[in-house]
């Protein structure tokens, strides 16, 4: 087994190139599904795995969308496009997300993202309060003129956990804990226009599931799904894709949906701005030191 976080670092730069790679491919008319497959398929060349499933999220989502097989949506003309990615090196996570923007309009916002995150990275070290970092977030975003989302955060990471309690909130929130030196953290600001309502809601299922309990099963490969399932993707997230490429047809199909309904699984669903204004997002993961931070996704 590899030393953690020599696991971790592979897992950063794997999720960097990653990202680099992507963002020269996004333009109007890609498919969506083009780019899951890349960032996922990348991610297995280079000796990862994916922590998640590749997330694009356009305009007003906010995040959790991923293709479902045979997805037929492209980037809109004039779109703003979110790629987060996730990969892990045996349990051990880096997560990152980049913004691409199809319209001048809204480069503002990807800027605010961009520079609310790097001031958030240059105040972080062992000892400081959750809550300073997400008033340090919110004033670089509105000195831009932008908003934060308020109700969505960064988190801690833990090895085969993307959400592992803590939180680093976008605005000053009475999130009292300090961070530890070697803490594993993805800080991600969301930036949107001022005069939208700042906060996502609820949308449509977004084709990405997490084990939630195992329960009786009626179908013989509806158990199986659930074994393999288990098996490979642990406390991690997956999309249907996946499952749907080793148990093809209407069987498999038949066998995904008594998972969900039994709720065996837990289906996410896609966060939507509430105003359906349009959102920015950067993202990095890093360690906390004692006298600041390594971001191993840079
Ligand atoms: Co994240």
């Amino acid at each position: 087994m590899m030393d953690p976080l020599e696991a971790i670092r592979r897992a950063g730069r794997i999720a960097s190139n990653v990202r680099e790679r992507i963002r020269s491919r996004i333009d109007a008319g890609v498919r969506i599904i083009q780019i899951c497959e890349d960032v996922e398929g990348w991610i297995r060349e280079l000796g990862g795995q994916p922590a998640f499933p590749c997330n694009v999220d356009i305009d007003h989502v906010a995040a959790h969308y991923t293709s479902p097989p045979q997805d037929p949506m492209t980037v809109p003309e004039g779109s703003l496009v979110k790629v987060d990615l996730g990969v892990h090196v045996e349990g051990y996570i880096a997560d990152t997300a980049t913004t691409v923007c199809l319209d001048p309009r809204y480069e503002v916002l990807v800027e605010a993202a961009e520079e609310a995150l790097e001031e958030a990275i240059r105040s972080i070290r062992a000892g400081v309060r959750a809550s300073e970092i997400g008033g340090i977030i919110e004033r670089a975003m509105k000195r831009r003129g932008a908003a934060p989302i308020r109700n969505l955060t960064g988190h801690r990471m833990a090895r085969y956990l993307v959400h592992a309690g803590e939180a680093i909130p976008n605005i000053p929130a009475p999130h009292l804990h300090r961070l530890r030196a070697g803490d594993l953290y993805a800080v991600e600001p969301f930036a949107t226009l001022p005069e939208a309502s700042g906060e996502v809601v609820d949308g449509p299922p977004g084709n990405i599931y997490i084990f939630k309990k195992k329960k009786s099963l009626s179908g013989e490969m509806a158990r199986e799904m659930l074994r393999t399932i288990q098996s490979e993707y642990r406390t991690l997230p997956f999309a249907y894709r996946w499952v749907a490429r080793r148990f093809p047809g209407p069987e498999g199909e038949r066998a995904f949906v008594e998972l969900v309904s039994s709720r065996c699984l837990y289906s996410y669903p896609q966060l939507l701005e509430r105003s359906c204004r349009p959102v920015a997002q950067a993202e990095h993961s890093l360690i906390v030191t004692e006298d600041g931070c390594e971001v191993i996704t840079a």
